[in-house]
């Protein structure tokens, strides 16, 4: 492993994800060199970092990868003291709220448990890196007030929520005891082209794509009722590399400001396709939550005021980006 002094050194979890992927990305324009952790699967799931390990500039140049699970304590450990990461973002786990009312043993394993056992391997390394934890809006789950802050209450409603929350005070926690620079970002949904296909935009844009050419003819959806604050993942990332380039840790809230319904999503991606949303969606109680936050909308005035954090992506634009890369897969 050729590395160069000069380059800044950053290590992520979670790298084949969609925050990963973007966040791979921007750290490299900004000339890091970056390791990410993978994990092992039957069938390769790279794709959203295809591009960039097909590049012979970039692949084993300036960017790494590394296998291991969250729950593999010596490969980890291994990993930190092979790359020495200056840098720390933490995205991996176990990353789906509805999912997590059937496996909340692992999930709160994926996010809490795992959460400390990182943050003290940072602890052990001679020279501690600045630590980004991927926190969330579902810590404010039944949320008070109309905004959400820095200084709202927790109020998680799901096992997702209630570790996420836990992840917060811990970060908060080491960083006090053991002057460990750590960062919550505490960010709300944000999307994108690479969006998982089991998270509700997604699933939405490309069972648009498929009912308009002729592949689908029906979608099911659990809680139509809802309102959340939807921001673009590119911007999001953007939004934790500022983070851990301050002098002094914080916490943040990343959002937009805005909140939309899960109807006037559909209304759009359906619309571009030239089709009314109504005549296909139907409910399966399958996918209703056995609780959830009806209305989540975060206040982004410190990000913006220290960070100079800005969001770029319209609603709008981002449901089309959303339905333009639909319709490109569907040809
Ligand atoms: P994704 O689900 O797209 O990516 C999750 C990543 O974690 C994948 O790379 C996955 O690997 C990896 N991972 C999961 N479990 C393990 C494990 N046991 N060991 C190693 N790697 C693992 O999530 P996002 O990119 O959307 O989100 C990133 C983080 O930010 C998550 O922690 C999420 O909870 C949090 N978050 C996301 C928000 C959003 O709107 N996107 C908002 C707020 C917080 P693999 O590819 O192999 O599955
Ligand atoms: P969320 O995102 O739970 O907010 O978590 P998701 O897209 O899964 O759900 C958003 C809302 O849509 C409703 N919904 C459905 N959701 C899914 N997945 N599938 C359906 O069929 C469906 N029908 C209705 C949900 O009930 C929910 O209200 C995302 C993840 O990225 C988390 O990791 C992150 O922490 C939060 O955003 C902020």
């Amino acid at each position: 492993m050729i590395v160069d002094k000069d380059h800044k050194i950053a290590l992520i979890t979670g790298i084949t994800g969609q925050d990963g992927s973007y966040l791979a990305e921007l750290l490299l324009q900004e000339g890091y060199t970056v390791h990410g952790i993978v994990r092992r699967s039957s069938s390769f799931n790279r794709w959203r970092i295809e591009h960039l390990i097909q590049d012979p500039a970039i692949y084993c140049k300036n960017l790494f990868l590394h296998y291991a699970d969250l729950s593999d304590d010596a490969s980890l450990r291994r990993i930190f003291s092979k790359t020495k990461p200056e840098e720390f973002y933490h995205l991996a786990g176990q990353s789906h709220v509805g999912l997590s009312f059937e496996i909340p043993e692992l999930t709160t394993h994926e996010i809490a448990n795992c959460t400390v056992k990182l943050l003290e391997i940072c602890r052990d390394q001679e020279n501690q890196p600045k630590i980004y934890l991927a926190c969330s809006s579902e810590i404010f789950g039944d949320a008070q007030g109309i905004h959400q802050t820095e200084e709202s209450n927790f109020n998680p409603t799901s096992p997702y929520g209630a570790a996420k929350a836990f992840c917060v005070h811990m970060g908060r926690i080491f960083c006090q005891s053991y002057s460990l620079f750590v960062c919550n970002g505490i960010l709300y949904n944000h999307e994108s082209p690479r969006r998982g296909e089991n998270f509700v935009t997604q699933k939405i844009v490309r069972s648009a794509a498929e009912i308009a050419v002729g592949k689908k003819d029906s979608l099911e959806l659990g809680n139509l009722e809802i309102e959340r604050d939807w921001g673009h993942a590119n911007d999001y990332v953007a939004g934790m590399w500022l983070m851990l380039q301050q002098e002094k840790p914080d916490d943040y809230v990343l959002a937009t400001g805005e909140t939309h319904s899960l109807k006037e999503f559909l209304s759009l991606a359906f619309e571009y396709f030239e089709l009314d949303y109504r005549d296909f969606v139907s409910i399966n109680k399958r996918f209703v939550r056995p609780n959830e936050p009806q209305r989540l909308c975060g206040d982004s005035t410190k990000a913006r005021r220290v960070l100079g954090w800005e969001t770029t992506y319209s609603f709008e634009g981002i449901v089309r980006e959303m339905c333009e890369a639909a319709t490109v897969l569907d040809q």
